[in-house]
């Protein structure tokens, strides 16, 4: 069976402690898939995947679209959080309430209680898709802490330090795993590889990784 090269799906769920404020909850989100997928249908069917330019005049890679109160966006004036999709001039779609209710309980799993994200990015890689290191710093405090879901074909993680020189480790994220992180780990430099090809039983050739915010 396909799945098993992807999923893993014979093991149970487990916890990793990567770093203070970092965990990897292997499978955490696998036997959700189904209603997980279909919510996010629900919001780019009204708020569709875009690539967005950075301020430095590039075209992402990477395909997004946001949910909740605030989408985190880019174009030439910078990075920011906006309760308004400048593509439609209309407000975000609600965060559907099984995304939510999944970041929360992933979040105190790995021991952030009441996580109340306000933003899910919704990222889509298909083959030789990237995301360069970066931090996440455009959220208003650090307190709260990001809840990252991994959907689809599996990806190579880069988690790094908090200098953007200091050696990144690398973890295969694959269908179903949750990267929790904050405390003294939010302001780490992070990164996608670029995606290798491959077919996914239920998402084909992409991956799809949502990422829970509170940033406004
Ligand atoms: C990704 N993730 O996995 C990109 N940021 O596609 C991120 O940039 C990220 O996974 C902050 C915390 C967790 C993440
Ligand atoms: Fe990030």
């Amino acid at each position: 069976m396909m799945a098993d090269l992807f999923d893993h799906f014979d093991e149970p769920p487990r916890r990793e402690d990567i770093a203070p404020g970092a965990a990897l909850l292997r499978g955490f989100a696998r036997a959700e898939e189904r209603e997980l997928l279909a919510a996010i249908d629900a919001v780019v069917a009204r708020a569709p995947f875009r690539h967005m330019m950075t301020p430095g005049g590039h075209t992402m890679s990477v395909a997004m679209t946001s949910c909740g109160t605030a989408g985190w966006v880019t174009d030439r004036r910078g990075y920011r959080y906006s309760p308004d999709d400048p593509e439609s001039a209309r407000p975000w779609p609600e965060m559907p309430a099984v995304l939510r209710h999944l970041a929360q309980r992933a979040a105190a799993a790995a021991g952030f209680t009441n996580f109340d994200p306000d933003a899910c990015l919704i990222n889509r890689y298909v083959p030789g898709a990237k995301m360069a290191l970066h931090q996440d710093k455009d959220e208003r405090d650090f307190d709260a802490p990001i809840v990252s879901v991994s959907l689809g074909l599996p990806a190579v993680f880069q988690f790094g330090g908090m200098a953007r020189g200091d050696k990144p480790r690398r973890y295969e994220l694959r269908h179903g795993d949750v990267f929790v992180w904050g405390g003294p780990s939010r302001l780490v430099y992070h990164g996608v590889l670029t995606l290798k090809d491959g077919e996914h039983p239920l998402l084909g050739r992409q991956r799809i990784n949502l990422t829970f915010r509170k940033a406004l």
